[in-house]
């Protein structure tokens, strides 16, 4: 009997041995310790045996099953080990490969002037107000000294949208909002937004842009402020590379009346079809707020002086960088966006 216990111990080793799977060490504990197992058959022999023998046996077989349990216990641990190193190897991580990159999107070229002048126009203690693009006639002509079948009309053709409203043709009708409710009291605004002619497109004018419009207004407000904020800001924006000229002109909001051009950036001043052959790129209109203007908003023009102007933000980012056709910006090729 203890032969055989020995030589079935000496079995179970061999077995759990070749035992590389969890299945496989659950199937050979029942193959030892089962119903079917050599152990039955040793039980069924204690049947005959007296007291002693019995004794003996029992002791013999307790000590079988406890070696065979703790046999089977080792190697599910070590195979559980096994596994989970095994799992280790393969979900491993490669922190040395580089990144995925991401592709991030930026601010149009545009978006970044309009900020850029804003910027500017903050530090100099300007406000900003804005105005919505479908406009009335009387906000949008009228209250500018436009009234009705006046010839300057012509100077902006519009896309009215019924006999009193109109896509806004200038950011102008947002001082004229600002002046009615300001109650006679002093003003220092700036107003970007888009605006809408019935221009032809072509590589300096758009049928849809955007403009920045400034209003001053207070005491002793003279055209040297204007010009000194002007030069400010066009210094500011191309530094002293691109020259720039200041030239009588004539709006029905102003008096005088001026506009700046700068030199053309593609010929130096050269004369080139960008700018017409004249050396010059028009970049704003301003001048001195118009009497008529002023009453009309119940600023008394005696005692209140004023200056206005109002740039096209496209033309100024054109120059800044070097853009030959204004149509660029309105085609959302990524090849062009990208360069910003
Ligand atoms: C005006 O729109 C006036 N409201 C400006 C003004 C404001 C004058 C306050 C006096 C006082 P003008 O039509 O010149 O003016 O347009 C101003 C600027 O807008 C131009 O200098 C130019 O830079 C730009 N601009 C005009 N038309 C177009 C267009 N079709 N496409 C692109 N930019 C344009």
């Amino acid at each position: 009997m203890t032969e055989r216990l020995l030589s079935l111990k000496d079995e179970v080793k061999t077995e759990l041995n070749k035992c590389t799977a969890i299945h496989e060490v659950n199937a050979l504990k029942a193959h030892f310790l089962g119903k079917k197992s050599p152990l039955q058959e040793l039980l069924a022999k204690m049947k005959e045996a007296d007291v002693e023998e019995k004794k003996t046996l029992g002791k013999a077989i307790n000590e079988f099953k406890q070696f065979v349990e703790a046999e089977i216990s080792l190697k599910l641990k070590e195979i559980t080990s096994l596994e989970i190193q095994k799992r280790l190897e393969s979900e491993r991580i490669d922190i040395t490969l580089p990144g995925k990159s991401f592709a991030f999107g930026h601010q149009h070229p545009l978006t970044k002037i309009i900020e850029e002048i804003e910027d500017i126009f903050i530090g100099m203690g300007y406000e900003i107000a804005e105005g919505p693009e479908i406009e009335t006639d009387h906000n949008n002509f009228e209250l500018l000294n436009l009234p009705q079948g006046h010839p300057a009309r012509e100077m902006h053709d519009s896309f009215y949208i019924d006999p009193t409203n109109l896509l806004r043709t200038h950011t102008s009708p947002v001082q004229a909002r600002v002046m009615q409710t300001s109650g006679g009291k002093p003003i220092k605004i700036i107003c970007p937004g888009k605006v809408y002619r019935r221009d032809n497109d072509d590589a300096t004018h758009s049928h849809q842009f955007m403009q920045i419009e400034g209003l001053v207004i207070d005491k002793n407000i003279t055209l040297a402020d204007l010009k000194g904020t002007l030069a400010l800001l066009m210094r500011k924006m191309f530094g002293n590379e691109l020259e720039i000229r200041f030239r009588p002109s004539f709006f029905p909001f102003t008096e005088p009346s001026v506009e700046v051009d700068v030199t053309c950036f593609k010929c130096g001043g050269e004369g080139c079809p960008l700018c017409k052959g004249t050396g010059w790129i028009e970049v704003l209109g301003a001048g001195m707020v118009h009497p008529n203007v002023l009453k009309m908003s119940g600023y008394d023009p005696e005692t209140n002086q004023g200056f206005a102007f109002g740039l096209g933000i496209e033309r100024i980012a054109m120059l800044r960088y070097g853009i030959d056709d204004i149509r660029y910006f309105y085609l959302n090729d990524p090849r062009f966006l990208k360069q910003f």
